[in-house]
């Protein structure tokens, strides 16, 4: 797997929603930077893994240049115009579009992009001419099909290092498992697990490529890790050293991983989603071994047409029924996979809305509230009925993570969400029997710093709410975060200097994604940095708002997401 992919990430990037919403997020001065490893960010397939494929009315290629396009497609194209080139973020670009509009266009729009999010390769000097031209003919051809990866592939991959019945039986070690953190290490392919009250760091783990999110088995046991390269890494945490026990590599590009867990099925299954190939899989929850793999490919739910690539999104267990809940992004479908009997699987497909993207649930934990990013929506799904329960018109692409629920002073229960493309933070209610006239509707809109926001955070014991501005392209914003009062929310929000705090050298210092300790008095922030530079781990005092420590080491190379423990086995955000 080529792992230079990721490292070399787009010399300019462009988030889409940012540049619609008037904010260019040219990222010249940081040609591999935090940003432009976001959207249209490479994919993980491996481009030598696809055969030429020649078009009948496309200009000719020589077998060198189409395997030197495709492997510039997959680094900077694939992220938004899909590996198949339907579209996804980007238009699509197969020949019945290209070849019509002709090399001249092509070349041109290639050079200068557009300000529908395009980025301008040519005179940001981020492709040569000679690149150009190649990437013009390339995508005049029929688009190259990566491999497929079944049920072989995956059972090739797949190792138990250490067998269910050599493992403990009861913690071995005097780790505080419930405050411990699993931290994104993103450009080293590793997770960090950091004790919550000391700070230190108990153990670095070699994970995934691009390692993307950390998830918790039911009982707080296990962890477990994905790679964009699909990799999953299981980690018991009652080992005398916590260490991975069973690994797997379920396709050849992927981002989410949870477990089951309602009562009966507790720490029983795991699955994964990939978005290559377009498919999921569920795996049993002790080993990995994988039981079943469904493919997602289908109809979309707004014009009802084939879509061969729609890849999964954020997955949730619902606590209702023994089900996964899992968001195909491409098609706009909630599918709700039922375990009970994996021979004769029952699902249930909910049409909501595309892109669908990341989202977690209500204080209740019956309903998912998740984000469908180019419908500028959010689709709630109740779990219990099986429904669609709303889909409400939010601001433009909204982005929240698992979203943050709270009570308003004045509308009851809400759950917020920020967005990538304005300032805003809106807040919907969802408390359907206490507040009837709010239940499903954005009951309040706060001007946030800025747009380019990625994730929002509180906790039931804090009065806070904090919200990042990561791809913000006015470093101010992308390296502070705002803070409301939940009780207070019209007084506006204070600016939370984070990187400032960190003091470190040069760099974006991107500052992302908040998450609490398990007590709820402590708010930890990542302080992103390019790989060669020191990034940080930023801790936060919630009472005072002040700083309480910075972690630094220089085993923490590119920080992003962070897991404690207990708030991720309890959906606590
Ligand atoms: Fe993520 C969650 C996809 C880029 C940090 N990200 C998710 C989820 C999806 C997703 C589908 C929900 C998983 C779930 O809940 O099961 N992310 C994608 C992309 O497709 C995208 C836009 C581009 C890419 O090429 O990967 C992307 N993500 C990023 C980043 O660049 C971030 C900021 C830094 C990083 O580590 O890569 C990033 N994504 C995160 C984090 C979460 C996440 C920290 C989990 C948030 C949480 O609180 O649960």
């Amino acid at each position: 797997m080529g792992s230079t992919l990721f490292r070399t990430t787009l010399a300019v990037a462009v988030t889409a929603a940012a540049l619609a919403a008037g904010q260019a997020v040219a990222d010249e001065e940081h040609p591999n930077g935090a940003s432009g490893a976001y959207h249209g960010a490479g994919t993980a397939v491996e481009p030598g893994s696809v055969k030429m494929v020649t078009a009948p009315g496309a200009p000719d290629m020589t077998e060198a240049e189409f395997a030197r396009a495709t492997e510039l497609y997959f680094q900077r194209c694939a992220g938004c115009h899909g590996v198949l080139r339907k579209g996804a973020t980007g238009k699509p670009l197969t020949p019945d579009i290209t070849q019509p509009r002709g090399e001249a266009y092509l070349s041109t729009f290639i050079t200068y992009g557009s300000p529908a999010g395009m980025p301008n390769w040519g005179t940001s000097g981020a492709l040569t001419e000679e690149e150009i031209d190649i990437m013009t003919r390339y995508i005049m051809h029929e688009p190259p099909v990566p491999p497929e990866y079944g049920m072989a592939d995956m059972k090739e991959s797949w190792e138990v290092l250490v067998a269910p019945e050599e493992r403990p039986t009861e913690k071995r070690n005097d780790l505080d498992i419930e405050n411990l953190f699993s931290v994104t290490l993103r450009d080293a392919g590793q997770i960090a697990l950091i004790d919550g009250d000391s700070k230190e760091i108990v153990k670095v783990l070699d994970t995934g490529y691009a390692v993307h999110i950390s998830r918790m088995s039911a009982s707080g046991r296990y962890l477990f890790v994905i790679g964009r390269d699909a990799k999953i890494d299981m980690i018991d945490l009652w080992m005398e050293e916590p260490g991975i026990v069973a690994t797997i590599k379920v396709g050849l590009e992927a981002r989410s991983v949870e477990t089951s867990k309602f009562a009966g099925y507790e720490d029983k299954l795991a699955i994964a989603g990939t978005y290559w190939p377009p498919q999921y899989v569920i795996m049993d929850g002790e080993t990995l071994e994988p039981k079943k793999i469904v493919g997602t490919r289908g109809m979309t739910v707004d014009t009802q047409e084939y879509h061969p690539e729609p890849r999964v999104a954020a997955i949730v267990s619902s606590h209702e029924h023994p089900e996964f809940v899992v968001n195909v992004k491409e098609t706009g479908k909630v599918l709700l996979v039922n375990y009970e009997n994996l021979d004769a699987l029952e699902t249930v497909a909910i049409d909501a809305a595309p892109y669908l993207h990341d989202g977690g649930f209500d204080r209740s934990l019956r309903y998912f509230l998740s984000a469908a990013n180019e419908s500028n929506q959010i689709a709630v799904i109740d779990t219990e009925d099986r429904n669609l329960e709303a889909l409400v018109d939010v601001g433009r692409t909204p982005h929240p993570g698992r979203g943050a629920n709270f009570v308003d002073p004045e509308f009851g229960p809400v759950w917020a969400t920020s967005h990538l493309g304005d300032n805003t933070i809106q807040l919907i209610g969802t408390d359907p029997e206490g507040h009837p006239e709010q239940a499903w509707q954005v009951v309040r809109t706060l001007e946030g710093q800025g747009g380019g926001s990625l994730f929002i955070k509180t906790h039931p014991e804090s009065d806070n709410l904090y919200v990042d501005t990561t791809l913000n392209p006015d470093a101010s914003l992308s390296q502070s975060v705002a803070v409301f009062d939940i009780n207070d929310l019209e007084a506006g929000y204070e600016v939370l200097p984070i990187a400032e705090w960190a003091d470190l050298g040069e760099g974006p210092k991107r500052v992302v994604q908040p998450e609490y300790n398990r007590a709820g008095d402590e708010v930890w922030f990542s302080v992103w940095n390019d790989m060669d530079a020191t990034s940080a781990l930023v801790v936060v005092d919630d009472t005072t708002r002040t700083l309480k420590a910075v972690i630094k080491d220089e085993r923490l190379v590119t920080p992003t997401g962070k897991f404690n423990v207990h708030n991720s086995v309890h959906e606590v955000y």
